[in-house]
């Protein structure tokens, strides 16, 4: 009965705004807010969305924000405008560049990620679900007075606080391919979060944000806190499983978490626009069903994924294993309001490539994972 329960019978609250697909970062901008939209629609039109309690939430004010925000930053993202922001180099809190541009709605948009972390996160606090989904949120890069890497309002962080006020340690987990730097950074010197980071490093390259190498471990009483693997282009579903479940496990065993955030970045898939791994969305699906098994209560965000109709796809498809279905290659629902952009296949389906190479070595992964290991080790007790 016991088993049955905990794969079976999870109380999921879906938190979704509608109004996120009203928003646009402008021009040719990478970030499409429009593919949660699309995610949704898959949701509502293959039938996962009865096992779901599909929830809005009140988009988050300017004080909830200042949980973890400067009160300076926050009232600036309030009243920027398009007009009003000034081009570089005088460019305010890291608005106005081509990364984080001040388009219309953006304190908006950031409200609506905002919320939905926050009030999943305020109900896995009083045990009144078991997962969280928010596919709004996970915006990793954004710093306590710095809009960064197209995230304004750290929708993570603020989460992870409202956890904390419940639970004595919280585990964060980012797939993204970007490392997961603005939260690490929130939380280096503490030893009640544990910050975990897969990511496409390659400095030399410029692949942003630059930071996450295997010696970044965290500082203080947050020593060996941080955990950061660092990857080579083309790591395909088989290597990436080989470093994530050990390195997971191991951390269960030494950090035992109360709670965990899952950022479920989609940019690590095969085809992003941004991202050069070689995942499969089984692959990437994989680390969320892991995830799940481990029975913790667990807050579910989005993040990166740029080739839309993918992102789309695989968070969809997560949903339906985070609700114990699994969506089949052929339920891509015809009556689906996007089904024009999953031509030419139709398919569910996210492959991998047959022919990219994997730039990862198995030497260097096991190596990774040895030193990650050790670090872990020095943790306990
Ligand atoms: N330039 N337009 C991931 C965040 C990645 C920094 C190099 C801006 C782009 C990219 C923007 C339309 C997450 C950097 C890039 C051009 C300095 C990044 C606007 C194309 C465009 O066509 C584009 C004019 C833009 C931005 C590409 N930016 C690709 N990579 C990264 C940020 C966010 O997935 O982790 C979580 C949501 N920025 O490499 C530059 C150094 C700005
Ligand atoms: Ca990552
Ligand atoms: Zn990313």
């Amino acid at each position: 009965l016991r088993v049955l329960k905990s794969q079976n019978t999870k109380r999921i609250s879906y938190y979704y705004d509608e109004e996120v697909a009203n928003h646009y970062y402008r021009g040719e901008h990478p970030m499409e807010p429009q593919r949660i939209k699309m995610a949704h629609s898959l949701i509502m039109h293959t039938g996962i969305y009865k096992k779901l309690s599909i929830l809005r939430a009140k988009p988050a004010t300017a004080d909830e924000m200042k949980a973890f925000h400067a009160d300076e930053y926050v009232d600036f993202l309030e009243r920027v405008t398009p007009e009003t922001v000034l081009p570089p180099p005088e460019e305010c809190f890291g608005l106005g560049e081509n990364d984080c541009p001040a388009f219309e709605g953006v304190f908006r948009l950031s409200a609506i990620s905002a919320a939905g972390s926050l009030e999943g996160a305020a109900k896995l606090g009083l045990g009144n679900c078991d997962i969280a989904i928010n596919w709004a949120g996970g915006l990793h890069h954004a710093m306590k007075s710095q809009a960064s890497g197209f995230c304004y309002i750290n929708d993570i962080v603020l989460g992870i606080l409202e956890l904390l006020r419940h639970y004595p340690r919280v585990l964060y987990i980012d797939i993204d391919v970007h490392h997961g730097d603005a939260v690490e950074t929130a939380f280096l010197t503490t030893d009640r979060v544990m910050t975990a980071s897969f990511h496409q490093y390659s400095p030399s390259a410029g692949f942003f944000p630059q930071t996450g190498s295997l010696s970044d471990v965290g500082r203080g009483k947050g020593r060996n806190f941080s955990v950061n693997f660092p990857l080579s282009k083309g790591i395909d579903d088989a290597s990436y499983k080989g470093v994530f479940e050990p390195v997971i496990e191991d951390i269960m065993a030494r950090f035992c978490p109360s709670v965990i955030v899952l950022q479920c970045g989609a940019d690590s898939l095969n085809q992003d626009k941004l991202g050069g791994l070689n995942l499969s969305m089984r692959g990437h699906a994989n680390c969320i069903e892991f995830v799940k098994r481990l029975s913790v209560p667990t807050l579910v965000l989005g993040g990166g994924g740029y080739t839309i109709r993918n992102v789309a796809r695989t968070w969809a498809y997560e949903t339906g294993v985070l609700v114990g279905t699994d969506l089949q290659p052929s339920d891509l629902p015809v009556n689906d309001e996007y089904y024009e952009y999953y031509a030419p296949d139709y398919k569910l389906d996210v492959c991998a490539a047959a022919d990219k190479k994997n730039q990862n070595t198995v030497r260097l992964l096991e190596e990774t994972k040895i030193r990650i290991f050790e670090n872990l080790r020095s943790i306990a007790g």
